[in-house]
């Protein structure tokens, strides 16, 4: 069934969980839909009205129909209370310490990701909506010396290899959907809200972040690129660009 499915790499830890349900649900799928459909055939034969002319007013007397609509019922029971709520629970409960993880910001706005690093203190810098420009795409307050290290890149999001990343998504204008296919990771993101993801890459890899939501005219271009890098390509890539983006006039 996953190769059936054509199931993207999975290359973070909760991926296997995330497919394995995925899986689950298209066995049940599947056999509901071979079932019924094999049911809805039999009883138009069975009961065509060339072998049937009078109408039987009694109806089924069998109970099996109700039987097995428990069992389906049961059934998506377990893959709900076993499967789906203890995996949701993972990713919304279950956040590793922001000292122990890669943190960074990505703010979505027609129609880029905007990713916002904290730069060497760890700290993010105040950001203000009024201060927003074409060369200050996050409206970071460069007077906060929080700020100071700061730095953006756009459509770029780096991170480090087995290690938690913890990512805080918000939104300049309208509601976009940050999608990290290979990390199993899709979350909405809403204008002036702070909506934290968390996931930890298992694979070295370049990849695209798409935009699950229809979003404006420019969604279907609307894709950055995620990179997982290895620690020391990680720092080196986090070196380079701050200095290129500190460097540059604002
Ligand atoms: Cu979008």
């Amino acid at each position: 069934m996953h190769e059936l499915l054509g199931i993207p790499v999975a290359a973070s830890a909760h991926a296997g969980e995330i497919d394995r349900m995925t899986v689950l649900l298209h066995w049940l799928m599947t056999i509901l839909f071979v079932g019924w459909g094999t049911y809805f055939v039999y009883v138009l034969v069975r009961f065509r009205q060339g072998a049937n002319p009078k109408a039987n007013y009694d109806g089924v007397k069998s109970h099996v129909a109700s039987y097995i609509e428990w069992a389906v019922a049961g059934i998506e029971l377990v893959l709900l209370v076993a499967f789906a709520i203890p995996a949701w629970a993972a990713r919304v409960d279950a956040f590793p310490a922001e000292s122990e993880s890669t943190v960074v910001r990505v703010v979505g706005e027609q129609f880029a990701w905007n990713v916002h690093y904290p730069g060497a203190d760890g700290q993010f810098g105040r950001t203000d909506i009024k201060l927003v420009a074409a060369e200050n795409p996050l409206g970071l307050d460069r007077s906060d010396p929080a700020a100071k290290d700061d730095f953006n890149s756009v459509n770029q999001l780096a991170l480090p290899v087995n290690k938690p990343v913890i990512i805080h998504l918000s939104s300049k204008d309208v509601i976009h959907s940050f999608s990290l296919i290979q990390m199993r990771v899709k979350q909405d993101t809403i204008p002036g809200e702070s909506i934290p993801v968390w996931f930890t890459p298992t694979q070295v890899g370049d990849w695209e972040i798409n935009c699950s939501q229809l979003c404006g005219l420019g969604h279907y271009r609307m894709r950055g690129f995620y990179s997982i890098k290895t620690p020391e390509a990680y720092d080196a890539w986090l070196k380079e660009t701050a200095a290129s983006e500190l460097g540059a006039p604002r």
